[in-house]
C-alpha cells in the first residue's frame, strides 16, 4: 500500500474492487514456530481474492517466542500489497510506551492498522492515531461473553461504556483514520455504535465459531452507502475443508445479507417455522420493525374503528413524539429514500407528519413547511407555514398511505400557492391503492416499507404468532387499517 492515502480510503478502494466486506483472521494454531509461515501463506493463497483484509492475531505468534516475531513479520510481508493488514495486537499503555507499540506494528511489522484499547485515555492513543495512512481500531464492544463486566457499566448518568468509546472515537476521526471493533455477537450494540459512530467502519469478529449472526450484524451495523463493516472470520474459514471456497460462500453470504432489507417478505415455509431471532436476543434484525413494536406505533389486539369494524392491528406513527431515537432512526430511514430525489423543500402533512418532517428537516439540512388542515381567520390568513418560494419544488412526507386521496387534497393547496410537487415519500405503504392512485394524478410514490413486509419481521421475528399473521393479512385484505 502506498503512504499517502488515509488507512480508510484505501480500505474502501480494496472493497468496492473486490466486492467484500470479509477479513480474514489469521491465527495460527500450528504447534512449532517454523509452521506459522506456511500455514499462513496456505490461507493468504486460498483466500486473498475475496479478501478485503488479513487479520492477523498477534498471539499466536508471540507464543512462539522471537521465532514467531519474525514470522509474522515475514506473514505480513507476504500479503499481496493491495490489501490491508490489520494485526490484532489490543494494544494501548502510557505516552512514550505506545510509540514504541506504534513503531513496532507500523514500521517493524510492517501492519497497516492496529487494534488498541482506549482504557487509558486519548492521550495514551495519540502515537497510535497520528498518522493517518496507518488505521486504529478501538475496542469498543468486544464479542466474549464476558465483554458486559466492564464494557456496559453505566457511566456518566445513562450512558454505557462502549457508547462513550464510540462517541469519542467518532470525534478522534479527523484523518480518516480511525475505527471500531464491535463484536457481532452483540447486534444491538452494533445498532447503537452505529448510531454515535455513523462515519467510522467497524471491525466485527464474531461471526462462524463464536455464533454472531450475520444477517442481524449486517442490518444493524451497515453505513448508508453499504460499507462500514469488516467482517472478520479466523477459525471457521482456517478450520474448513477447502478455506478458499468457505472465504468465497461467505463473502457472497455477506453480499446477498447486504442488500437492503426493507423489502424482503419471508417465504410461507419460514414462517410457519418457530421464530429464531427475537427468542435468542431480543432483536428481530429489522430495526424499523422492531423499533415500531417498542414505540407502541403499532399495536396488536382488538381494536374498534371509526367504521366500526374490529382490526386486529391498530396503527399510529404520532407516537413516534415520545421516542426520540426511533423518531431520529425514522428520520433517517425516510433521508435513504430521499436522497436520489431533487427538490427544494420537504412539506409534512398535519399532523402526524409535522413532527417526522421536522426530524427529516434536521437528518438532512433541508427546510420544512406544512399545508395549514384548516387556513387562520386572522393575521397572515397563511394557508402554509414556512418559508418559500412559488416556482419550488416540493416533496411530500407523510406518515402512512392507505388510498391516497388526503394526498391529493394537500398537494392542492400546495401547488394552488404556486408550488411543485413531483414525489410523495410516506414510511408505511398499506397498499390499499395509493401508489396506482398517485401515478395516475402524475406523482412519484415512495414507501420505506409496506405493512406486508412489516408483518412478515414480525412473525419472522416472533413478536406475533402464524394465527396473529394471518388474521391480520386476511383483514388487510378485506378493509383497511384504523378506519
Ligand atoms: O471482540 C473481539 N473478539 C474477537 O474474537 C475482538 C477481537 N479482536 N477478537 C479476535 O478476532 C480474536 O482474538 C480472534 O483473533 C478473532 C476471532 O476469531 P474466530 O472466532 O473467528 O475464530
Amino acid at each position: 500500500m502506498s503512504d499517502t492515502k488515509s488507512f480508510f480510503t484505501r480500505l474502501e478502494e480494496r472493497a468496492r474492487a473486490v466486492n467484500s466486506l470479509l477479513c480474514v483472521g489469521l491465527d495460527p494454531r500450528a504447534d512449532a514456530a517454523d509452521e506459522l509461515r506456511a500455514e499462513c501463506r496456505r490461507l493468504i493463497e486460498a483466500t486473498a481474492s475475496y479478501a478485503l483484509a488479513f487479520k492477523p492475531n498477534s498471539a499466536f505468534f508471540e507464543a512462539h517466542g522471537a521465532e514467531g516475531m519474525a514470522a509474522l513479520r515475514d506473514v505480513i510481508a507476504s500479503i499481496p500489497k493491495d490489501i490491508p493488514v490489520i494485526l490484532d495486537a489490543k494494544r494501548g499503555d502510557i505516552g512514550e510506551t505506545s510509540e514504541a507499540y506504534a513503531r513496532a506494528a507500523f514500521e517493524i511489522l510492517g501492519a497497516h492498522a492496529l487494534t488498541v484499547n482506549p482504557y487509558l485515555g486519548s492521550e495514551s492513543l495519540g502515537a497510535f492515531m497520528a498518522r493517518s495512512d496507518r488505521g486504529v481500531f478501538i475496542l469498543c464492544k468486544t464479542s466474549n461473553p464476558g465483554a458486559d463486566e466492564f464494557q456496559s457499566l453505566t457511566v456518566d448518568g445513562s450512558k454505557q461504556l462502549y457508547e462513550v468509546v464510540a462517541e469519542h472515537a467518532q470525534k478522534w476521526n479527523t484523518k480518516n483514520n480511525v475505527g471500531l471493533v464491535v463484536g457481532a455477537t452483540y447486534p444491538q450494540a452494533i445498532a447503537r455504535a452505529r448510531e454515535l459512530a455513523p462515519d467510522l467502519w467497524f471491525l466485527v469478529p464474531g461471526v462462524g465459531a463464536q455464533g454472531g449472526d450475520l444477517k442481524q450484524t449486517l442490518e444493524a451495523g451497515l453505513r448508508e452507502d453499504g460499507l462500514g463493516l469488516i467482517i472478520n472470520a479466523s477459525r471457521s474459514i482456517a478450520r474448513a475443508a477447502n478455506p478458499g471456497e468457505e472465504a468465497k460462500r461467505l463473502r457472497d453470504e455477506i453480499n446477498a445479507a447486504s442488500r437492503p432489507t426493507r423489502f424482503y417478505e419471508v417465504p410461507r415455509s419460514a414462517l410457519e417455522q418457530k421464530p429464531v431471532f427475537l427468542e435468542k436476543t431480543g432483536f428481530s434484525g429489522n430495526l424499523l420493525a422492531n423499533d415500531l413494536l417498542e414505540s407502541g406505533c403499532v399495536r396488536f389486539g382488538k381494536f374498534t374503528l371509526k367504521s366500526g369494524k374490529v382490526s386486529p392491528i391498530y396503527l399510529d406513527l404520532r407516537r413516534l413524539v415520545s421516542h426520540p431515537r426511533i423518531l431520529q432512526r425514522a428520520a433517517k430511514e425516510y433521508a435513504v429514500m430521499l436522497k436520489g430525489l431533487q427538490f427544494d423543500r420537504i412539506a409534512g402533512l398535519p399532523y402526524a407528519a409535522l413532527p417526522i418532517g421536522t426530524a427529516i428537516s434536521l437528518e438532512i439540512n433541508r427546510p420544512l413547511i406544512y399545508p395549514r388542515r384548516e387556513v387562520k381567520e386572522y393575521g397572515t390568513k397563511a394557508a402554509i407555514e414556512g418559508d418559500y418560494n412559488a416556482g419550488e419544488t416540493i416533496v411530500v412526507i407523510d406518515d402512512l398511505a392507505t388510498t391516497g386521496d388526503t394526498k391529493i387534497e394537500s398537494i392542492q393547496k400546495l401547488e394552488a400557492a404556486g408550488l411543485k410537487v413531483k414525489d410523495i415519500v410516506v414510511l408505511i405503504d398499506r397498499e390499499q391503492g395509493a401508489k396506482e392512485m398517485l401515478a395516475k394524478a402524475g406523482y412519484n410514490f415512495h414507501a420505506v416499507t409496506t405493512l406486508r413486509v412489516l408483518l412478515n419481521e414480525w412473525r419472522a421475528s416472533g413478536a406475533i404468532t402464524l394465527e396473529q399473521f394471518d388474521e391480520v393479512m386476511g383483514f388487510l385484505g378485506q378493509t383497511s387499517v384504523n378506519t
